[in-house]
């Protein structure tokens, strides 16, 4: 009976928006995290973006400064890198095996969601903490 697979993927639906909205545990788990590297001014680091809809990672620690945030497809499913502050910027449209930058510059300490607009749930953050605080060994 083949008929099954109509529930079974509206349960997909509900199982992931109940993810999204319930802990952070769990989804940080899965998703780890990157630091960025380099000092304030010219910080980088890479998030990938799957055909899972997620980013991995999906937090990026950072310093208050200057970063630029590569995005990067490494599924087939387009997606976009889009900080719910209009304010600090957008990659736009991102391809599949495409890889496009957002250079953001963070004024204040702070937590800054990103979002994929395509897809509900698919979301991130970064952590920016204020410059003299890094933890570890500045390189
Ligand atoms: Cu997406």
């Amino acid at each position: 009976m083949k008929r099954t697979l109509t529930p079974r993927a509206t349960l997909t639906v509900v199982l992931l928006t109940a993810a999204c909205s319930s802990g952070s545990s769990a989804a940080s788990k899965d998703s780890g995290s990157v630091t960025a590297a380099g000092a304030a001014g010219a910080q980088t680091a890479t998030v990938g973006m799957t055909d899972s809809l997620a980013f991995a990672p999906a937090t990026v620690k950072a310093k208050v400064g200057t970063l630029t945030l590569s995005a990067k497809n490494e599924g087939n499913t387009p997606h976009n890198l889009t900080f719910d502050d209009p304010a600090l910027g957008k990659t736009g449209t991102i391809s599949g095996k495409e890889t496009k930058d957002v250079v953001v510059t963070f004024d204040q300490a702070g937590t800054f969601a990103f979002t994929c607009t395509f897809h509900e749930g698919m979301s991130g953050k970064v952590i920016v903490t204020a410059a003299g605080t890094a933890a570890g060994t500045a390189q």
